[in-house]
């Protein structure tokens, strides 16, 4: 399914009087709103490949109907999230759940769709069926060296799989720790870990970037070999220019300062991409911004600010990406609410004052401080991001649009109901 230019202007037609009330409203009182709506217009989020199809728990799963059953379904999906939000242009593909049959058929449609391809993931977490030897004891951390080199082996292939479609990064989560105290010597763990991804860091492409992802627990629940930012910061700053921290917003534990991660890595110039859910407990891989989207401001207000400071490109020095799983949600209508939750924040954030911010720190004038920053995250900016699609020939409500094209009716028309997607 494809979703044509005409739809989408069908759609907008009568909202649009509407719309340009509420946008001149806020235009009015904002003077760099085109700035703001410029940026929105180029920033892009990419979709997992992983979470286009329903997710589950170690209780079970429901799946959905219509899910993609192959690669080309899963990028004809992230195709339909672009059409009607213009914000979803890139897709993050796991190996060896998605691994492309014929490479430059793949990378010809998805350009078709607009869609480039973003970090490859490598998956050292399970085993795969014919698999020599097993990661139940980890992988690169593993005390067999004959582990290790199995594991870095695959992630050279990770990488041979994302240069065939022009990807430029690799994001290496490890699921490598303890369960139980004892069990693994810390040291050597490290060590261990070091080396492989060492070797993995020697096989990138000179273009290429590496991402080192961190998780504070689970599966393991004693230590993780990548347990925290200090962690990963001390990997990636032994392994060189290439490697970085990758923040994945639901891998901490509960309430982490995580602007402040974030404002020291970028102030280091360590960090390399982001992994956007929601949580409330845990890793929940809930909806961006379904639970705390003040957090989520704080984290755009501390990226906008470092960014700026380092003269980064917002667009495209960052690796953006969704890290989630839809349990009872349609995965596609989940995305969308995800994408947009990300654009609020991030529109908020350039609107924060901070010039004035910053005199108001230097003062300790507290109270304007937290003045400040909430005039911004109370601004309803709902009208800047919906111009912004406008412009750039996207819909203007997606969900709703998402609906009244019936999208998921026809996918399951021309997929069937009992498709499974690959992945979690
Ligand atoms: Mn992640």
């Amino acid at each position: 399914m494809r979703i044509e230019k005409r739809a989408v202007e069908e759609f907008n037609e009568p909202l649009l009087k509407e719309h340009q009330r509420k946008f001149r409203f806020i235009a009015e009182s904002f003077p760099g709103i085109e700035d703001v709506v410029a940026k929105l217009i180029d920033f892009q989020v990419a979709i997992p490949s992983w979470a286009l199809g329903s997710g589950g728990t170690r209780f079970g799963r429901f799946a959905g109907a219509g899910e993609p059953g192959n690669l080309e379904e899963k990028i004809e999906d992230v195709g339909l999230l672009h059409s009607l939000n213009k914000s979803s242009g890139a897709i993050s593909m796991h190996i060896p759940w998605d691994i492309p049959s014929n490479p430059n058929a793949i990378k010809a449609f998805a350009a078709q769709l607009g869609i480039r391809f973003d970090a490859v993931n490598s998956n050292t977490f399970q085993d795969q069926p014919g698999q020599e030897l097993s990661y139940k004891f980890g992988s690169m951390q593993h005390v067999d060296k004959a582990v290790r080199r199995q594991a870095v082996e695959h992630n050279i292939e990770v990488i041979r799989h994302g240069a065939e479609l022009g990807s430029e990064s690799l994001t290496v989560w490890l699921s490598d720790g303890s369960c139980f105290p004892g069990q693994l010597n810390f040291k050597r763990a490290f060590q261990n870990t070091l080396e492989s991804l060492q070797a993995v860091y020697e096989a990138l492409p000179a273009n290429w970037k590496m991402f080192v992802e961190y998780k504070a627990y689970e599966p393991n629940f004693y230590s993780m070999s990548v347990g925290d930012w200090g962690q990963s910061y001390l990997y990636a700053s032994k392994l060189g220019p290439k490697a970085y921290t990758l923040v994945d917003l639901g891998h901490h534990l509960a309430n982490a300062n995580i602007e402040q991660i974030v404002a020291l890595l970028l102030m280091e110039g360590k960090l390399g991409g982001f992994h956007f859910n929601d949580s409330k407990y845990g890793d929940d891989d809930l909806t961006v911004g379904s639970i705390n989207p003040y957090q989520l401001f704080l984290i755009f207000n501390e990226l906008v600010a470092g960014m700026d400071e380092r003269k980064m490109n917002h667009a495209t020095d960052l690796g953006w990406m969704i890290d989630a799983s839809h349990n009872v949600k349609d995965p596609l209508e989940d995305l969308l609410q995800s994408v947009e939750a990300i654009m609020i924040s991030y529109a908020q954030s350039l609107m924060v004052d901070r010039k004035k911010l910053n005199d108001a720190q230097m003062n300790n004038d507290v109270t304007l401080c937290q003045e400040i920053l909430q005039h911004a995250y109370r601004t309803d900016v709902r009208a800047i991001v919906a111009e912004a699609r406008l412009r750039d020939g996207a819909t203007l409500h997606p969900v709703d649009a998402f609906r009244k094209m019936n999208v998921r009716k026809s996918l399951i028309k021309d997929r069937g109901s009992k498709t499974v997607a690959t992945g979690l």
